[in-house]
């Protein structure tokens, strides 16, 4: 999967994408992140990439000139499945997590500032808004961080053998259901025990016992 991402701060990106199970899945060729700074598409003497909302109010917006020379410079004929985060968006599940990460090209759109000018979204700029959550966030790209994360774990090839059996299980025998509570060595630690079912081998007691500690 290729994912190219639009950002006024593509520096963010660097710490989340070169640790770990993002760079893994980078260097297995299985996902290729393209990061691209708005500023590029700044306008005039001053590269400008934002300004005051008609109207009135605090803070400023991105500018849609800006925002759509930046979109339509890097879907480049084929057009990417194109989102943009935003608090106005649906919040992310991990069904819609799954769907995206069929999809062979996403394009990532970070406002800032207040967010952005709406024609840009009116103007079939942007297929998707994605919130991650009910709260305000000072841009869009932990959004895209979170996203990238979610999307790349759900990519063939990229958990290893373990990491992706535990997956099916979740998502059959529990349910889909995320968690239970998980122990490792020592089997006691200051006095507290590990439960005896998870040391008893009994595979058909410890998926019961799970089921029974879902979160
Ligand atoms: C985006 C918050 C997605 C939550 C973008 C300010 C945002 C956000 N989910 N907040 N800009």
């Amino acid at each position: 999967m290729q994912i190219d991402v639009l950002s006024l701060f593509p520096g963010m990106f660097a710490g989340p994408l070169t640790e770990s199970i993002l760079q893994r899945a980078q260097e297995k060729g299985c996902l290729s992140v393209h990061l691209h700074d708005l500023r590029d598409w700044a306008l005039g003497t001053y590269k400008q990439v934002d300004d005051k909302p008609y109207g009135g109010g605090a803070g400023m917006l991105l500018r849609v000139d800006v925002l759509v020379a930046a979109i339509e410079s890097v879907q480049e004929g084929a057009i990417p499945h194109r989102i943009l985060f935003s608090p106005r968006g649906k919040v992310l599940t991990q069904e819609r997590v799954e769907e995206l990460a069929a999809m062979d090209r996403l394009l990532l759109v970070c406002g800032h500032y207040e967010g952005v000018d709406q024609r840009v979204i009116d103007g079939g700029w942007i297929d998707e808004e994605i919130s991650i959550g009910q709260y305000v966030l000072t841009g869009g790209e932990l959004p895209a961080m979170v996203l990238i994360d979610a999307v790349a774990r759900q990519i063939p090839d990229v958990l290893g053998k373990e990491e992706s059996a535990e997956q099916e299980s979740f998502s059959k025998a529990l349910n889909r259901k995320k968690e239970y509570p998980h122990y490792t060595r020592p089997e006691e630690f200051r006095g507290i025990r590990v439960p005896d079912v998870l040391l008893s081998g009994h595979h058909e007691e410890i998926e019961k016992w799970r089921r029974h500690h879902l979160l």
